[in-house]
């Protein structure tokens, strides 16, 4: 059995809606990020990284790393239709818009999430959070004029992980009334993956989630 450790306001649901994907089974470890559990001793001695989701395989390693958890997950469980195979002719632009994603559009949103952690003075953050959200944006644009030329998803009309982890993290960017409007392509990927029979209901979940957790930041308080 795996064990899953994440929670509430955190990526941990990607794990969890490849799990659902593949209907694989595992236990939920939850981790309190606002109680800063994530940092705790007993936290760290499963991940020193002090990070969420992290994942224990029935043989005992600790995964870290949402996207080498989900790969690793789908790989495993010869989940072919969403991670392309190595010698699959799709497995080069799966991997390219993968790690697109990874290294491009993720860090922009920690510091969206985040942005008091990059300013030396208070009054900086409003300004690393929007300048985050264009810079987020920007990579929205590429990845809709990508989707424009060979969607309806990443991979043409082959659903993947690609799709999954893009429609999650534009639906933090989806806040902003109108903000996606200019990557028509992107909504119209983001509107398929949302309605996938197995995904509906974490999605479900992920919109409950950013309603508690805008009300709790506008109470000043959230994940330091
Ligand atoms: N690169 C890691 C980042 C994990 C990450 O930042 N998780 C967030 C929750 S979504 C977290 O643990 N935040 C707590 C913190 O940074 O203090 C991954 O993709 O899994």
């Amino acid at each position: 059995m795996y064990l899953l450790y994440g929670g509430k306001f955190t990526r941990t649901i990607l794990v969890e809606m490849v799990m659902a994907e593949g209907g694989i089974e595992y236990e939920m470890r939850e981790i309190d990020i606002l109680d800063g559990e994530h940092r705790s001793g007993h936290f760290r001695s499963i991940n020193p990284a002090g990070m969420v989701p992290a994942m224990v395989t029935p043989e005992g390693h600790t995964l870290h790393e949402t996207p080498g958890i989900c790969l690793y997950l789908a790989e495993r469980h010869g989940l072919d239709q969403i991670v392309p195979a190595a010698g699959d002719g799709t497995r080069g632009p799966f991997l390219s818009g993968l790690f697109y994603l990874t290294s491009e559009l993720e860090p922009t949103m920690k510091r969206y999430f985040y942005p008091h952690r990059y300013v030396l003075r208070e009054e900086d953050i409003p300004g690393i959070r929007q300048q985050s959200f264009r810079s987020a944006l920007k990579n929205i644009l590429f990845l809709n004029r990508h989707l424009t030329d060979h969607g309806p998803y990443y991979l043409g009309d082959r659903f993947s992980l690609v799709d999954l982890n893009m429609t999650y993290w534009s639906t933090f960017l989806n806040e902003v009334e109108h903000a996606l409007d200019p990557a028509p392509a992107v909504l119209e990927c983001m509107k398929r993956v949302r309605n996938r029979p197995k995904l509906q209901p974490y999605f479900g979940r992920i919109e409950r989630m950013k309603a508690e957790y805008a009300a709790l930041q506008s109470r000043g308080t959230g994940v330091r």
